[in-house]
């Protein structure tokens, strides 16, 4: 199965569009194992995928996570997504690609800003080739991501904001998904416009970040990017339960 396909899948036999951002943090390696185990174990039955940050690769290490919490992930029908927001020349994001694909991850998280040749190229191909998935950065969730996100860009002729710019690369590319934060609900409809109904939109932003849940869905947003509402909160797996919603359920 494709990405696309795993989470769809997911996404209705659980009736929900979480993806549980995994940002544990904890000085002892094997503590911080244990209690992602521990959550992924709690919320599995309300989410649809899990997005692994730098930061746990930098804690445990790409083969650890690997054999443990990606072999865990798939165990329970869950894809998983690299949240690498590769940015850099072609041969590097190449590698780091490949790595995260031949370590099990379903898909990679990328800016889109190092553009095609001898920067994506090399990762969609990588990704295309073995049926994984390129989610692509088009608008960050906090606060500062005015400053960059709608500098206006010239393209084609035309003046346009630069997130337009990148969600028409996102389809352009056929990427299988775009990054915009829950946090501006406003440039989620206006992404969902230019992107069409097929490609699902990733919402970061809600809860700790102040972004709502049901405002980002009824937007155009996909799925839910939550971290610190559900790991953060007393009792994670009654506020993963919460954020299952459906106004309109997703079917496969
Ligand atoms: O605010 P939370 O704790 O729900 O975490 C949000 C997650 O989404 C976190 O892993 C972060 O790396 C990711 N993310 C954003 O917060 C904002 C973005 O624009 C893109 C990703």
């Amino acid at each position: 199965m494709s990405f696309e396909e795993k989470i769809l899948a997911a996404a209705s036999k659980n009736q929900t569009r979480t993806v549980l951002a995994l940002d544990l943090e904890d000085s002892d390696s094997s503590r911080l194992l244990e209690k992602s185990r521990v959550l992924i174990q709690s919320v599995k039955d309300s989410i649809c995928a899990i997005k692994i940050n730098r930061q746990l690769i930098l804690a445990l290490g790409v083969r650890t996570v690997a054999d443990n919490i990606i072999k865990l992930a798939h165990d329970l029908s869950l894809p998983t997504i690299m949240d690498a927001k590769l940015n850099d020349v072609g041969h590097t994001n190449e590698f780091m690609a490949r790595t995260y694909f031949d370590s099990g991850f379903d898909a990679i998280i990328a800016s889109p800003i190092v553009g095609w040749e001898n920067g994506l190229d090399k990762v969609f191909e990588a990704a295309n080739s073995r049926g994984r998935g390129v989610l692509l950065l088009t608008y960050m969730s906090n606060p500062g991501a005015d400053a960059f996100y709608s500098l206006v860009t010239k393209r084609n002729g035309g003046e346009k904001p630069m997130f337009e710019t990148l969600a028409n690369l996102a389809v352009e590319w056929k990427a299988q998904g775009v990054i915009v934060g829950a946090t501006r609900p406003q440039i989620i409809s206006r992404v969902r416009q230019l992107i069409g109904s097929g490609m699902p939109i990733f919402s970061p932003g809600v809860g700790a970040q102040g972004g709502d849940a049901r405002r980002a869905v009824q937007a155009g947003a996909t799925y839910l990017i939550v971290g610190r509402a559900i790991y953060a909160s007393p009792d994670p797996r009654t506020a993963a339960h919460a954020f299952r919603m459906e106004p309109e359920p997703i079917s496969t």
